[in-house]
């Protein structure tokens, strides 16, 4: 059935990542991570929970899966866990780790569900971390490739679609600007974006090594996009919002896309000797790379606003503090060029995120017009504190509608012209919130995991479930009515 824009055999799905759900951290022959290490450092959590279990899809991955087949999905967006693949983060594999994705993908194929694999989603082998401080050195770029190619060669017959990254401005803003995520570090500019540089790199040459070794099938990274308003019409603010999507958006779809830096934020970095050192050659790989990838994943939670920002800035890359700002890049304001003050138009989640459905439309317009590619939209969900009543039911109104909107402004980017492979909803059961522990939830499954390592561990479908089975067996109809 056709309707409202989303075409026949449009990807219904929903995602997770493997330190989010599977727990089983030293099973399986798994190596320890940067978040194993991380989350047992007092007061990095909240309280202190860890994915040592976390919703243990590591022994009931059949029972999710077929909650997935009763659901009628048509793709799970999942993560592999690199440290399960290489313990060490290379050298032997381990046969163990392979099997269980395997199992994974085998029990999606049975019930007819595409998997779509995310390659990295912020699990990095802490051997790694010991060897090279990971990301921060460009040894990282052919150990990223040897894992990559491993798992085109072991799935890559049954995984026709591949996410190299998930939101790498996110994972690097964290871990390195705000201090957040593993390696916890207030770090200066140039760091973040050399950084960043080594990411480009390893993704890039990973996707040119998907298609020597012959890969036919859809590969692109995900990107955390967060598109922008200017305050008003107020020219200072509009340069303000031109400032924050080159530094913060097109800095990473660009060079995903194209294959460069977009050159007025460059130029800005350079001046303030911030800009990534680049190797010889790697402009040309990642000008290669750009021709090969065939979609844009977007994570789609919010939108924002940008206003000049007084204490810094007065021209695009004028004048700006970031001589040793160190910090929260929020309090600053990312390069001190633009803040990003509250909508008082939007309502916000209890974690105080815009709720702006028209922000997935400009996303895909964003993209659609200013790189023409395909869009796989690979995480959008709201996160709450869901109530779980006597009778075992949980009544998750408010999802229902966060999604509802959300989807029908996506109908509406896909009937204007914009092509979109999937949907995923973030997320499929309950799971560990990086930081909030499982206080914040997004699933259609409710799963009873208390912090601090407690819960029957036990699934139960939410009222959104049975919507959202409603929403794919009518391919989107029931939305429009
Ligand atoms: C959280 C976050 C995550 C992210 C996801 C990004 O609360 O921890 O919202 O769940 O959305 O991991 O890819």
């Amino acid at each position: 059935m056709k309707a409202a824009g989303f075409p026949e055999g449009f990807l219904w799905g929903s995602a997770s990542a493997a330190y989010q759900i599977e727990g089983g951290w030293q099973e399986g022959g798994k190596g320890v991570t940067n978040w194993d290490t991380f989350v047992r450092i007092p007061g990095k959590t909240f309280k202190a929970t860890t994915g040592d279990v976390a919703v243990d899809h590591y022994h009931r991955y059949k029972e999710d899966i077929a909650l997935m087949a009763e659901m009628g999905l048509k793709t799970y967006r999942f993560s592999i866990s690199w440290a399960r693949i290489y313990p060490e983060g290379k050298g032997k594999v381990n046969e163990e780790g392979v099997a269980f994705y395997q199992n994974i993908i085998d029990e999606c194929l049975k019930y007819r569900i595409e998997p779509m694999v995310t390659i990295y989603h912020w699990d990095l082998p802490q051997a790694l971390v010991d060897a090279y401080q990971g990301w921060e050195s460009p040894q990282i770029i052919d150990d990223f490739v040897n894992y990559a190619k491993t798992l085109f060669t072991r799935f890559g017959d049954k995984v026709k679609y591949w996410i190299t990254l998930n939101e790498q401005n996110i994972f690097t803003s964290l871990g390195w600007l705000t201090a957040q995520h593993p390696p916890g570090k207030f770090d200066d500019q140039k760091m973040f974006y050399q950084v960043n540089h080594h990411a480009f790199m390893a993704h890039a040459k990973t996707v040119l090594a998907y298609r020597e070794m012959g890969g036919k099938g859809e590969i692109g990274a995900s990107f955390a996009y967060t598109p922008s308003y200017a305050l008003d019409c107020k020219p200072i603010n509009a340069m303000a919002k031109a400032n924050y999507d080159d530094l913060k958006n097109y800095w990473w779809m660009d060079v995903y896309a194209y294959g460069r830096y977009p050159i007025a934020a460059l130029t800005y970095l350079r001046k303030k000797g911030f800009a990534p050192d680049m190797a010889e050659g790697d402009e040309e790989i990642l000008r290669k790379a750009a021709k090969e990838i065939t979609f844009m994943g977007v994570n789609y939670y919010q939108s924002c606003v940008c206003e000049y920002n007084p204490i810094d800035g007065v021209t695009p890359y004028g004048t700006m503090n970031t001589s040793g700002v160190k910090g929260s890049a929020q309090e600053v304001g990312i390069q001190g060029i633009y803040k990003n003050p509250a909508n008082p138009y939007l309502l916000t989640t209890d974690w105080d995120w815009s709720i702006d459905p028209s922000g997935l439309w400009f996303c895909c317009r964003e993209i659609t017009s200013r790189y023409g590619l395909p869009i796989i939209i690979s995480e959008n969900g709201l996160g709450a504190f869901d109530k779980k009543t006597e009778k075992n039911e949980i009544h998750d109104e408010y999802r229902i509608c966060y999604l509802k909107e959300h989807i029908k402004a996506l109908g509406e980017a896909i009937e204007e012209g914009c092509q979109v492979l999937a949907y995923c909803t973030w997320s499929f059961t309950d799971l560990l919130s990086w930081l909030n522990g499982y206080q914040k939830r997004y699933g259609f499954v409710y799963v009873d995991r208390e912090e601090e390592e407690g819960g029957t561990l036990n699934r139960y479908k939410k009222d959104s479930f049975y919507w959202y089975q409603n929403v794919i067996r009518t391919n989107g109809v029931e939305l429009f009515q």
